[in-house]
């Protein structure tokens, strides 16, 4: 009898189930207004993530720059200053060699489709530039357009126009004949409003979510590249995680990316609607031969990525390949 007894506490007291799955709570920092796709993504990852868990993980979130700012994202997630962090490649450039290939003009269409590119470009290679961190998950923006407070209706017009860009983007502008002005977005509000620069060359959603269509009447479509982003995580907070926690937030990977992409797109249409309808913002395309000339001219950038990436011992020609290969599986939607 005594020994059955013993058996049975032996077993309950080591049987995990009655034990209280311990909390967990993770800070998230992001560098934007709460306002703008970076954070909406976050909220959804949040609160994903808690519910996935059954409240076991509990995200606090921090928009706006309040725990780590644009440029020190990725350094302030290494030294555990945040827990998980979201991060625009293109900010730091020379930082990610692999991941910026799909900054280059290859023809992206949707953020979708560049989402969905980026992420299977990361699994593939998992490259070395994210080795010192857990990533989340990865996702892009919508192509570039112009936004500016001047028609451009043709290359000439945006000759030596000052207009705000950041990474590759501003080797394009720069090629393009225009002044680029390098910064993250979250400084733009106020270069804008001060006139330090005459527009943005960024995706179409900042016309809303930023209230840009209050400084910049007119659009131009140019659908250049777009910006690639990761949602990384501290290391040895990843590895502290339990197995099923972990398991929650890799399943999460590739369809938070899908999620984002597609929540910008159809941002995007809906901030062209808030502009055309609250400030009477005009939009211009290029000519069939002014396009022409504008991939003429922004080709160098894909022989210059090419030639950094060997520097790096990359293998350049097949990640190149990858991309347009993949660019082609994701097109159409
Ligand atoms: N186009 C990039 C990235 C970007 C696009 N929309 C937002 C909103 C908030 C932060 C970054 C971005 C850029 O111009 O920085």
């Amino acid at each position: 009898m005594f020994k059955r007894i013993l058996v049975l506490f032996l077993v309950l007291a080591f049987t995990p189930a009655v034990v209280a799955a311990e909390q967990i709570t993770l800070n998230y920092a992001n560098f934007p207004p709460a306002s703008t796709f970076p954070c909406v993504q976050m909220e959804r990852f949040k609160a994903e993530v808690e519910k996935r868990t059954d409240g076991q993980v509990q995200i606090n979130t921090y928009p706006g720059g309040t725990l780590l700012g644009a440029k020190n994202m990725f350094r302030g997630i290494i030294n555990g200053q945040a827990d998980i962090g979201c991060l625009c490649m293109s900010y730091q450039p020379g930082v990610f060699p692999l991941t910026t290939a799909v900054e280059l003009p290859v023809g992206f269409k949707t953020s979708r489709q560049a989402s969905l590119v980026l992420w299977d470009l990361y699994q593939k290679y998992e490259p070395r530039e994210f080795s010192r961190v857990k990533v989340l998950t990865m996702f892009a923006t919508a192509p570039s357009n112009l936004m500016t407070n001047k028609p451009v209706k043709n290359l000439a017009d945006m000759k030596g126009m000052q207009i705000r860009a950041s990474g590759a983007a501003s080797s394009v502008l720069e090629l393009l004949g225009a002044t680029p002005v390098s910064m993250p977005m979250s400084e733009t509000p106020e270069a804008l409003q001060k006139g330090m620069v005459k527009g943005v060359f960024s995706s179409l959603e900042v016309l809303q979510d930023l209230n840009f269509a209050a400084y910049c009447p007119y659009q131009t479509r140019l659908d250049l590249q777009v910006y690639p982003f990761a949602v990384v995580m501290n290391r040895d907070k990843w590895e502290s995680l339990p197995p099923k926690v972990r398991e929650v937030m890799d399943e999460l990977g590739r369809e938070q990316a899908e999620w984002t992409g597609e929540y910008m797109d159809g941002h995007v249409q809906k901030a062209l609607a808030y502009a055309r309808e609250k400030y009477g913002t005009e939009m211009f395309s290029l000519s069939p031969s002014q396009r022409e000339l504008m991939f003429e001219k922004v080709e160098p950038l894909i022989g210059e990525w090419k030639e950094e990436a060997k520097k790096r011992d990359l293998e350049a020609e097949k990640i190149l390949e990858d991309v347009y290969e993949l660019r082609d599986k994701y097109a159409g939607r």
